[in-house]
């Protein structure tokens, strides 16, 4: 048995659990930490004076529905077994200790991370670790920053040996809005540590929490790419059903007819995984990980990486195609328009948030569309009900009312699914335009492309080769 081993033996089972970062993942892991049976407390740590005082009080200072959070926090926090601090000098009494804190990019252009508030947080940990201590990072981050940075920082802060005085282990989170608690309850959970002995531990400290899930253990490094692997490999598949689209719209011909082939084949590996065209890849987790992944092959392995000659990785392809389609509904605009320039134009955007239905406007596509329109001199309003004023944007007005954005409109273009979009009519918006022939420009096939056009509109749409009319 190795001494890190020893260590963890004598120490028994895990009974006090530390949380730097009280944010949606760092919450309701903390939480369900605190409510499993052995534990005796939880500690979450935060720099947060509104979030302190909030989850003492047994509140919660997440916003957005998150099903089943206000009673488990009210519950731990009444049964005295969780308690939010802003100093982290009680860090040397828990047992383990988990980061979530955000790898935000330093700015989004450049892609690079800013493990600024990460670094900060472990230098903290380390200052207060102690002998048969484990230390897990959720953040997602670079493959390799676990093993190595992580590693140095703890080190040099503590004067202890990772890997003989204390455990080291990166277990992503894979929590999506909205359903926070039911995520980490019933998602897998890839537990990779930097030894044997820490994975063990890890698997001690996240079984409890598991109902339909299981733990899944590896190294440190293989779920720091898990986790970056899973959004890369999606953002390649919609870049694969952006490309098509493109080409079907090329070709005169209905993506969504050869989506409904292609998905057709059924049985035992012949299916097809095929996800939908649409405006763009926008949020916090598809636009990043490729990137995480690139430079984690480059920190790690820049001499015995075997590729084709001077060829892309088909991720970072995958992310500019993606990144294209705001491009590309600029194009099909200004084809409906039948015009070189947007300039003067007016155009009513539906939609600013990245997803249907919700309120997240990170890295939202219909940004780029916005910035590119403005850039030839469009007159553009935007409708989004779910997102409030988006002050990161200067200039940037949300609009509240469907009839104030369409009127006058030249051009709308549909950016985001939100449902109450599915109703709109083609007669009442073109009453809200005041325009004979108003054109429409659908970014997530949600219109009728026939209704429209019976209705004197002018159509485009993403892999509607079929209406589309390029001229
Ligand atoms: N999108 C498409 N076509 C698709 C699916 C999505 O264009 O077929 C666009 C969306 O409009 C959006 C962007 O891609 O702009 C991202 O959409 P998403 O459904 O991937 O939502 P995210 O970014 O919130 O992804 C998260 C991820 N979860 C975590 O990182 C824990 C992702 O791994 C999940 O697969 C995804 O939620 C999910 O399935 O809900």
């Amino acid at each position: 048995m190795t001494k890190l081993a020893e260590l963890f033996k004598a120490r028994g089972p895990i009974r006090k659990v530390g949380f730097i970062g009280m944010g949606y993942v760092g919450i309701p892991a903390a939480m369900l930490q605190a409510d499993v049976p052995e534990r005796e407390k939880v500690y979450g740590f935060d720099i947060s004076p509104y979030k302190i005082n909030t989850l003492n009080a047994g509140e919660n200072p997440l916003k957005g529905e998150e099903p089943g959070l206000d009673d488990l926090i009210k519950k731990v926090v009444t049964e005295g077994k969780f308690e939010c601090r802003g100093e982290y000098d009680v860090i040397s009494e828990v047992d383990a200790v988990c980061i979530a804190v955000q790898t935000p990019f330093k700015d989004p252009k450049d892609l690079i991370p800013d493990f600024g508030p990460l670094k900060s947080a472990i230098g903290s940990v380390g200052k207060h670790l102690k002998p048969g201590m484990l230390v897990v990072l959720e953040s997602t981050i670079t493959p390799g920053t676990t093993s190595i940075m992580a590693r140095e920082i703890l080190e040099e802060t503590s004067g202890l040996k990772a890997g003989e005085d204390f455990g080291l282990a990166h277990a992503p989170e894979r929590v999506m809005v909205g359903r926070l608690l039911q995520n980490l309850r019933e998602h897998d959970r890839c537990v990779g540590g930097i030894d044997e002995a820490s994975t063990q531990r890890a698997v001690e400290l996240y079984s409890p929490i598991l109902t339909k899930g299981t733990t899944i253990p590896m190294n440190a490094t293989e779920a720091e790419v898990t986790k970056t692997t899973e959004n890369t490999i999606r953002d390649l598949q919609i870049a694969a059903a952006n490309q098509l689209a493109l080409y079907c719209e090329a070709m005169g011909i209905n993506f969504y007819n050869v989506r409904t082939g292609v998905d057709s084949l059924k049985g035992e590996g012949i299916t097809r995984a095929m996800l939908w065209p649409g405006a763009g890849v926008g949020g916090h987790c598809l636009t990043k990980d490729t990137y995480h992944l690139e430079r984690g092959v480059q920190m790690l392995g820049p001499d015995k990486l075997d590729y084709p000659e001077g060829e892309s990785s088909i991720y970072v392809l995958a992310r500019h195609v993606n990144d294209f389609m705001p491009k590309h509904m600029i194009t099909l605009t200004k084809n409906a328009l039948h015009c070189d320039s947007l300039k003067g134009k007016k155009l009513a955007l539906l939609g600013w948030s990245f997803l249907a239905n919700t309120d997240d406007a990170r890295n939202t596509p219909s940004e780029a569309y916005y910035l590119l329109a403005k850039e030839e001199g469009a007159e553009i309003r935007i409708h989004d009900t779910w997102v409030h004023d988006y002050a990161e944007l200067e200039g940037v007005v949300i609009e509240k009312d469907i009839a104030t954005t369409l009127d006058g409109a030249d051009a709308v273009i549909v950016l985001t699914a939100h449902n109450e979009y599915k109703f709109l009519t083609p007669e009442e918006m073109k009453v809200m335009t005041k325009n004979v022939h108003p054109a429409v420009i659908d970014g997530r096939n949600i219109i009728n492309p026939d209704a429209f056009l019976d209705n004197g509109w002018i159509y485009r749409g993403i892999g509607r080769g079929d209406k589309n009319n390029l001229s």
